[in-house]
C-alpha cells in the first residue's frame, strides 16, 4: 500500500509537541559534556534503556532527568533547532511547541534564557526551512498555583514571544479547577488557552478545563469516551483534541494500538488529529505516529485527509495563515 507515503508527504500541523520531549539521548549526554552536568545513567545506552515506562508518572521522573542538562540559552537553541530539523522532513508546516520553564527556572536558569533560545531557534528554522512555529508557556500542575502565577508573572517582559498556555506534568490529583485564577490572568492577557485533560484522568478533568480554564483546544482527551454527554458538547462545540497514540502506548493509557479510540473519535465527529507529544522518549516522531496507527486501525486515505486538515483548521494562527494550509 501507498498509504504510508501518502500520511508522511501530507502537510500537517503538530499541535502537541513538548520540547524537552524531543531531547534525545545522544543530544542529552552531549548536552551533560558541555555544561559539566553529571546523570545518573553511564552511557546512552543505559539512559535508553531506562525508557521502559509503565504510567504517566514513571515516564516524567526521567523526563525531567533528562531536561537537567539544559543550562545556556544555546542548549535550548540547539534542542529546538533540532526538533524543528527532523518536523521539517515528516511535512509539519506549523508546530505549536510547549516549553516548561519551571523545570528550568527551579534550577537556576533565567526565564529570559529558556524563551530566547526557544524563539531564535523558532526564527531561524522559519527563515532556512519555511516551517511556522510558536511557543506555549506550560504550568507543572503538580506544582502550586502561587508558582504558576509567578511563572507567567517572570515571563511577561518575553509577552511577546509566546501565543498562550498550557497545563502538564502528573494529572491525577490535580484537577483543573486548582489553575483557575492562573488561566483567568492568561486570558485577560490575551492568551490562547490549552490544557492536558483526560488523559489518566477522569472525563470530569476535561469537564473542568472546558469551564473551569475556557480551553480551546484539549490535549490528549481520549477518557473523554466514558462520557456520551461530554462526546456530545466536544463534537458540537468543535473542540480540538491533541491526540499522542504511540504516548498512549509507552504510557500504557491503551494496551495495543489496535486498540486505540481515535478512529472511534474521528468517526463521532470529533476535531482529533496525531501528535507525538514526547517524540524522543515515545519511539516515533509525528509521522511515525501517524504510520503506526494507520497500520493498526485499518484507517484509509479519508482518515488521514480529514486527520491532516483538522490538525491546520485547530491550529491558533490567523485565518489567512490557514487559508494558505487548508
Ligand atoms: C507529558 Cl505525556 C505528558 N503528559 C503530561 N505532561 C507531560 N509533560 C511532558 N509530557
Ligand atoms: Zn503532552
Amino acid at each position: 500500500s501507498r498509504l504510508p507515503l501518502l500520511l508522511r508527504a501530507m502537510p500537517k500541523a503538530e499541535l502537541h509537541i513538548h520540547i524537552e520531549g524531543s531531547l534525545e539521548p545522544e543530544l542529552i549526554f552531549a548536552l551533560a559534556e558541555r555544561n559539566g552536568v553529571d546523570l545518573p545513567y553511564a552511557d546512552v545506552e543505559a539512559l535508553r534503556a531506562a525508557y521502559a515506562f509503565t504510567d504517566l508518572q514513571s515516564f516524567l521522573d526521567i523526563y525531567y532527568a533528562g531536561a537537567s542538562v539544559l543550562l545556556q540559552e544555546e542548549d535550548f537553541y540547539d534542542m529546538t533547532m533540532a526538533y524543528l530539523r527532523r518536523a521539517v522532513q515528516d511535512n509539519v508546516v506549523r508546530a505549536e511547541i510547549f516549553f516548561d520553564p519551571q523545570t528550568h527556572t527551579e534550577r537556576g536558569v533565567a526565564m529570559g534564557t529558556i524563551i530566547h533560545g526557544l524563539t531564535r531557534a523558532c526564527r531561524d528554522a522559519h527563515a532556512q526551512w519555511g516551517i511556522s512555529a510558536e511557543l506555549i508557556l506550560s504550568f507543572l500542575r503538580h506544582l502550586s498555583e502561587e508558582d504558576a502565577i509567578a511563572t507567567l508573572e517572570a515571563a511577561l517582559p518575553f509577552r511577546d514571544q509566546f501565543i498562550g498556555v498550557g497545563l502538564d506534568s502528573s494529572e491525577l490529583g490535580h484537577p483543573p479547577e486548582k489553575f483557575t485564577r492562573v488561566f483567568a490572568r492568561a486570558k485577560q492577557l490575551g492568551l490562547r488557552l490549552v490544557a492536558h485533560a483526560g488523559e489518566e484522568g477522569p472525563p470530569a478533568y476535561v469537564w473542568g478545563a472546558l469551564n473551569a480554564l475556557a480551553v480551546e483546544r484539549i490535549d490528549h482527551g481520549v477518557q473523554s469516551e466514558k462520557d456520551a454527554a461530554l462526546m456530545q458538547h466536544l463534537v458540537e462545540r468543535g473542540i480540538p483534541l491533541t491526540v499522542c497514540p504511540l504516548s498512549n502506548l509507552k504510557l500504557c493509557v491503551v494496551d495495543d494500538l489496535t486498540q486505540h479510540n481515535l478512529p472511534r473519535m474521528l468517526d463521532a465527529g470529533l476535531k482529533v488529529m496525531v501528535n507525538s507529544d514526547d517524540p524522543a522518549y515515545f519511539g516515533g516522531y509525528v509521522n511515525d505516529n501517524y504510520v503506526q496507527l494507520f497500520a493498526a486501525t485499518g484507517m484509509g486515505a479519508e482518515h488521514a485527509y480529514q486527520l491532516a486538515r483538522n490538525s491546520l483548521e485547530a491550529t491558533f494562527a490567523s485565518p489567512q495563515q490557514q487559508a494558505a494550509w487548508v
